[in-house]
């Protein structure tokens, strides 16, 4: 590394003395192209395999070293099952203390080293002997390098910024500082930041990578964040560095792994596991489905239940190592960050789909799976855009994304219930929203949001599926009518000809006519109801406004020449009075009724 790139990784004093690296060190070079390639150097004794795990666990490009004189070791076998079950998208093996071998040794060390990679996503790496003392084979070294990164995949680079912590120190006079491999997205200074699962939220004070300063750090790239006003107390590695809201920490997950080849004991849910992804540790439970236990080079989809939540991404690759006898397990690769519940349902087929999606076709997927997502959830939970979910054939409405089988169930399910209850009310307006509601939170998927059933009406409203007046929704065939009704007739009758006293509605109800009969005569016009307790046919109310036109000029009318005006009691003509007053035609001053208001 030194020889590489100028820099010594091992910054502890006692890497130093004892010669060997503990923790994760840093180094970074140009390679002859001019690009920059930054190094992630992380301990190869078994011991700090935890510090190992910390480091790869974001990088995807590997530098795999394996000296010529000493050739495999077991933590070189270790070593290549992490990283071949993270999924490298690149590597090179380079062979050090080539000057330490003859010619035959270390041809010997290289079909050695071949035939170990052999069936893992090493196989193809470039093996290049090297030689830090002499300097031969370095120029080989870097070309490998290049062509590497020339040929790796380009990185997610406009999504989901995402920085697993690796380091928390404090600078004097700049306060906290952290770094890490920034993923995702850029960040940028000024911007606030979140930091998970604890929440905390701070300012971006400054960026840095390979020490110099920058307004705004891309991925993918090694970055040291200074945060304001944040105490390293409130940061570990492990921790995940974002922007508010984009990320959801887990603590439940579904993925799909793989035992590792040499796995010597069968994995089963019983034991007690590790996981490590991104830079983070977490102690794990395990639930096989389809399978007790598995056995060397399984893959089998699983639960994973953590005992506290990290940031997860879909695909995102990570590593179980047993944590009684610190053996590597497994690894796998996170297909769902919030799983349903499993009651009954099969979850491999989803889990299937899951692995075969793309983070766009995942959108949509979640959107099938749940009936109805909020567009922020699908972010948060996918990292795709709402667009994505509706390019896929999604619904959207309002804040939610829905599948059209749920939205067309939604409508059938409105129609039936509007189709019964017009049937088994046909003198009133309609529903209350506020029971449709009710009856949609009966749905299985969970459409128990108001919210949620709100869009969902009046995106019926929209369609023209549904009209809506005042509090009450209705289908557009239902017309309310009285006509060609006997007993509106009757009503209508009874009512004409017992005016200027005609029975009260609590009256009326005693005889024997429906609240919704009259409220129906009423509003089709057929009768007026002044007030809750008075109904007047339009004849009378119209010949009230004729009198009431005569006799409010001023100075004015009261309420008792008005009564004996259109020869009825009190009880009737203060409510006909307040009527008019209600409707602007008349206005109260003291004791007299006056036109206009
Ligand atoms: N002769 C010779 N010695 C080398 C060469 N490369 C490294 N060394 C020596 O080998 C020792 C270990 O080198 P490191 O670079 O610390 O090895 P490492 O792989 O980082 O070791 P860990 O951090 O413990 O995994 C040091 O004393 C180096 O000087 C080489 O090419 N030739
Ligand atoms: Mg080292």
């Amino acid at each position: 590394m030194l020889r590489l790139t100028g820099m010594d990784p091992d910054r502890l004093a006692e890497e130093k003395r004892r010669g060997l690296t503990i923790d994760l060190g840093f180094a970074w070079c140009a390679l002859p192209s001019g690009r920059e390639v930054g190094f992630v150097d992380v301990p190869g004794h078994e011991r700090f395999i935890r510090n190992m795990l910390a480091g790869v666990g974001p990088v995807r490009l590997v530098l795999f070293v394996v000296a010529a004189d000493e050739g495999w070791k077991p933590q070189s076998e270790e070593h290549l099952e992490i990283v071949d079950v993270l999924g490298v998208s690149g590597a090179v093996v380079a062979m050090t203390k080539r000057d330490m071998v003859d010619e035959a040794t270390l041809e010997k060390r290289v079909r050695e080293v071949r035939s170990k990679l052999a069936g893992t996503r090493l196989e193809r790496a470039p093996i290049v002997p090297c030689s830090s003392v002499t300097g031969h084979g370095l120029d080989e070294l870097r070309s490998a390098l290049e062509t590497m990164l020339a040929e790796a995949p380009p990185p997610e680079t406009s999504g989901r910024p995402r920085q697993f912590i690796d380091r928390v120190f404090t600078i004097k006079g700049a306060g906290t500082v952290v770094t890490g491999t920034l993923t995702g997205g850029p960040l940028a200074v000024g911007e606030e930041a979140e930091v998970l699962p604890t929440g905390h939220r701070a300012r971006i004070r400054g960026l840095q990578t390979h020490k110099r300063s920058l307004e705004s750090a891309h991925p993918i790239s090694r970055v040291a964040v200074n945060l304001a006003g944040t105490a390293r107390a409130e940061l570990a590695r492990g921790d995940v560095l974002t922007l508010p809201g984009q990320w959801r920490p887990t603590s439940l997950f579904e993925a799909r792994i793989r035992t590792v080849r040499g796995l010597a004991h069968p994995l089963t849910q019983k034991g007690d596991y590790k996981l490590y992804a991104g830079s983070a540790e977490r102690d794990a439970r395990l639930r096989i489905y389809g399978a007790t236990e598995m056995t060397p080079g399984m893959e089998a989809y699983v639960r994973i239940t953590l005992a506290r939540p990290v940031v997860l991404d879909f695909k995102e690759s990570f590593v179980l190592r047993e944590a009684g006898r610190q053996e590597t397990v497994a690894g796998g690769e996170v297909l769902d960050v919030d799983p349903p519940h499993v009651h009954g349902s099969d979850p491999v087929p989803r889990l299937r789909a899951r692995a075969e999606s793309g983070r766009g076709s995942l959108a949509w997927r979640l959107v099938e799976d749940r009936g109805a997502v909020r567009a922020v959830d699908v972010f948060a939970l996918t990292g795709a855009r709402a667009s994505d979910a509706v390019a896929g054939g999604a619904i959207r409405i309002e804040s939610w994304l829905l599948s059209p089988s749920v939205a067309q169930e939604v409508a059938r399910r409105i129609a039936d219930l509007l189709a019964s209850y017009h049937a088994e009310h046909p003198l009133r307006l309609g529903l209350e929203v506020a029971e449709a509601r009710v009856a949609l939170s009966e749905h299985k998927s969970g459409l128990s949001d108001v919210a949620l059933a709100d869009a969902l009406l009046s995106n019926l409203v929209q369609l023209g599926q549904v009209v809506r007046e005042g509090t009450t929704i209705r289908l557009p065939s239902h017309v309310l009518t009285t006509i060609g009704r006997a007993d509106a007739d009757r009503l209508v009758a009874l009512v004409a000809a017992a005016e200027p006293t005609p029975p009260t509605v609590k009256e009326l109800r005693i005889m024997g006519f429906a609240a919704d009969l009259m409220k129906a005569t009423c509003a089709e016009g057929r009768l007026i109801q002044i007030s809750p307790d008075i109904l007047f046919t339009p004849g009378f109310v119209a010949r009230a406004e004729l009198l009431i036109r005569e006799l409010a000029e001023p100075p004015g009318v009261t309420v008792s020449a008005f009564r004996e005006a259109i020869g009825t009691s009190r009880k009737y003509a203060l409510p006909i009075l307040e009527y008019f007053d209600a409707k602007g035609l008349t206005r109260r001053e003291g004791d007299m009724r006056l036109l206009g208001r």
